[in-house]
């Protein structure tokens, strides 16, 4: 279980000196987000949940003139149901498998409507994405659709009692994989959109927001298809304390197990910080296996091979 002294120490930050450096250099900060806020306070989300951060910031990055395509998963429950819905824009909601069909069509009605600077945004979990949806969102990307699809990835099906999914990682406690974990490796989603030949593919993390938020602003200002994939802590489904959701999330990144990057026009970048982390010491993975629940039953040979997988791929990124 949760155990704080897991996290190693880092020397403070002086958050004035970085706000002032990142102000200068013009980057995004919170202080130059817009104050609009398109998801109500209060909403049916759990405490600490990833999904509520990512989804608060990615409206702020979309803005009003966006139409949202939302197949069932927890960001249904956390809209609500109309007239008490949390969200203060237009959503569709479409059954599991047809998001990527679906958002097909507000496109083609948006066309007809003569409404063409619309963004049409699919927004699905990683079930509704990497499993379920899968073939919708292929077909969308292989036509070369004008849409925005967002899949946040809490690694399961945690709506419907965290069943395990393709982007469940090896060695994960669900209960579907009650006893070992699950056996099958992560299926990796992005590679399989990049793979598609599509414009714009971006990873991105709930604990690194303003990295999000400057994804979905480009994502606004190309066109076709184009894909982020947001890993997203989830306390219940994850076991740890809600109060730790970006500790964890950070530790996922920090330790290289989940990667930072985008691929613009077949170019694959690094970016934040990942892109930050090249070359650099990392916590060793364990620590982030430590920091859940759900990692309890992985013995120390998968732990070691994970960790090989890691340091593999992090030498091909330092070369
Ligand atoms: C065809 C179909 N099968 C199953 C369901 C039940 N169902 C609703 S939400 C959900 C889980 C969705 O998982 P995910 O896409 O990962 O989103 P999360 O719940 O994790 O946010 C399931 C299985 C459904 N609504 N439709
Ligand atoms: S189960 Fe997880 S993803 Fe769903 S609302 Fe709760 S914290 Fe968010
Ligand atoms: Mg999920």
């Amino acid at each position: 279980m949760w155990f704080p002294g897991n996290f190693r120490r880092h020397p403070p930050l002086d958050w004035a000196e970085t706000l002032k450096k990142n102000i200068m250099e013009k980057k995004t900060t919170i202080l130059n987000l817009t104050e609009e806020e398109f998801v109500h306070p209060g909403n049916r989300a759990c405490s600490g949940c990833g999904l509520s951060i990512i989804y608060r910031i990615g409206l702020k990055a979309l803005g009003r003139n966006t139409i949202l395509v939302v197949p069932p998963s927890c960001l249904t429950v956390l809209q609500g149901l109309y007239p008490v819905a949390s969200t203060q824009l237009p959503c569709v909601n479409v059954t599991f498998a047809s998001t990527g069909a679906a958002a097909t069509g507000v496109r083609g009605a948006m066309r007809a409507l003569k409404k063409e600077n619309v963004n049409v945004v699919a927004w699905a979990g990683d079930g509704g994405t990497a499993d379920i949806g899968i073939q919708a969102l292929s077909g969308a990307c292989e036509r070369g659709e004008d849409i925005i699809y967002i899949c946040y990835d809490n690694e399961a099906y945690m709506n419907t009692g965290v069943q395990r999914s393709g982007t469940t990682p090896q060695g994960v406690l669900t209960t579907t994989t009650p006893i070992k974990g699950k056996l099958q490796e992560k299926k990796d989603v992005p590679a399989i959109i990049a793979a598609h030949g599509i414009g714009y593919v971006a990873t991105a993390s709930a604990a690194y927001p303003l990295d999000f938020y400057d994804k979905v602003k480009k994502a606004t200002t190309l066109s076709g298809p184009r894909y982020i994939h947001v890993h997203t802590p989830c306390p219940p489904g994850w076991s740890f304390d809600s109060r730790y959701t970006i500790k964890v999330g950070k530790l996922a990144v920090k330790s290289g197990l989940f990667d930072l990057y985008e691929i613009e026009n077949g170019e694959f970048k690094l970016t934040g910080e990942s892109k930050r982390l090249v070359g650099k010491d990392k916590p060793p993975v364990n620590d982030y296996f430590n920091s859940q629940g759900r990692f309890k039953s992985l013995d120390e040979e998968m732990v070691k091979k994970v960790q090989a997988q890691v340091d593999a791929k992090w030498a091909g990124y330092d070369a």
